[in-house]
C-alpha cells in the first residue's frame, strides 16, 4: 500500500520480544503500512490498555467518529491487518483453514506455559499434552507443505497469513519461549522438518519481508544452530 493522505497509519504495542505481535508486525511491514511499534512501560501502561494487556493495535483516526482505532487481542489483530491488507484468501473456507491453523497454534503455546510452573506428576501430565500437540502441529504443517508441493508455502505460490503465522510460531518458541525453558529450543528445532526449513526460508527470502528481518534478524541461524 503506497502511503497517502487517506492511507491509514498503526501504532503498535507490544513488549520488545518475540511473542503475540510479531505475525502483526510481519503483516505491518509486507504490506508497506505506515506503522511504528510502542514498548510501553510496564506495569505503569497497564491501566491504560483496553484490556490490560498487550499486544495492542492503533490505527490512526480510524474509527468512524474519526478517533483512533484501538483493537486488542493478538489473533483479532492479525485478522483485521490480514483482511485489510489482503494477506487473506476472499474464499471463506480457505481463509477459515488459515484461521483453524493459528488458532491451534495458540493453543500449543498455551498448552506450553500452563504447564511451566507446576511440579510433579501435573507437570508430567500436562507436559505430555503439550508434547503431544507439539508433534500434531509441525505433522500437520509438514503434511500442509508438502501437499502444495514443498514450494515454501501452506498454500498458493504467495505469502499468505498463515505462512507469517506459522514462522512466527517457531520463531516465538526458539527465541522467546526458550527464556522460560531453556530445554524447549531443541525439541522444537527436532520438529522442524525439511519442508519447514523451506517456509521459514521463503518466507525470510520474500521481497515484502525483507525490512522485518533487516530489523530483526534472521531467524534461520538459531533454527540451523546446535
Ligand atoms: N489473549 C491475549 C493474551 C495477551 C497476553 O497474554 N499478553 C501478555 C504479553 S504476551 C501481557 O500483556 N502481559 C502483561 C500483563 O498481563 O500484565 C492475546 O492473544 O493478545
Amino acid at each position: 500500500m503506497t502511503a497517502d493522505s487517506t492511507t491509514p497509519s498503526y501504532v503498535l504495542r507490544y513488549f520488545d520480544i518475540v511473542g503475540l505481535a510479531e505475525t502483526s508486525r510481519m503483516l505491518l511491514t509486507a504490506a508497506k503500512a505506515e506503522w511504528t511499534e510502542e514498548h510501553p512501560e510496564w506495569p505503569q501502561e497497564k491501566p491504560n490498555q483496553p484490556f490490560g494487556r498487550l499486544p495492542v493495535l492503533v490505527e490512526k483516526n480510524g474509527a468512524e467518529d474519526g478517533s483512533d482505532f484501538i483493537l486488542s487481542e493478538s489473533g483479532s489483530i492479525e485478522r483485521y491487518l490480514a483482511r485489510t491488507f489482503k494477506f487473506f484468501p476472499t474464499d471463506l473456507k480457505q481463509a477459515a483453514r488459515q484461521e483453524e491453523l493459528r488458532d491451534q497454534q495458540a493453543d500449543v503455546t498455551d498448552a506450553f506455559f500452563s504447564q511451566l510452573h507446576l511440579v510433579g506428576e501435573a507437570k508430567k501430565e500436562r507436559r505430555g499434552e503439550f508434547d503431544i500437540m507439539l508433534d500434531k502441529i509441525a505433522e500437520i504443517h509438514t503434511t500442509l507443505l508438502r501437499k502444495n508441493g514443498d514450494c515454501g508455502h501452506l498454500f498458493g505460490e504467495e505469502l499468505s497469513y498463515a505462512d507469517m503465522s506459522v514462522y512466527a510460531f517457531y520463531k516465538m518458541f526458539i527465541l522467546y519461549v526458550v527464556t522460560h525453558d531453556a530445554d524447549i529450543a531443541p525439541v522444537v528445532k527436532g520438529k522442524i522438518t525439511p519442508e519447514i526449513l523451506n517456509l521459514i526460508r521463503a518466507v525470510e527470502s520474500d521481497p515484502l519481508l525483507e525490512e522485518h528481518v533487516a530489523k530483526k534478524g534472521s531467524f534461520m541461524p538459531h533454527v540451523l544452530s546446535e
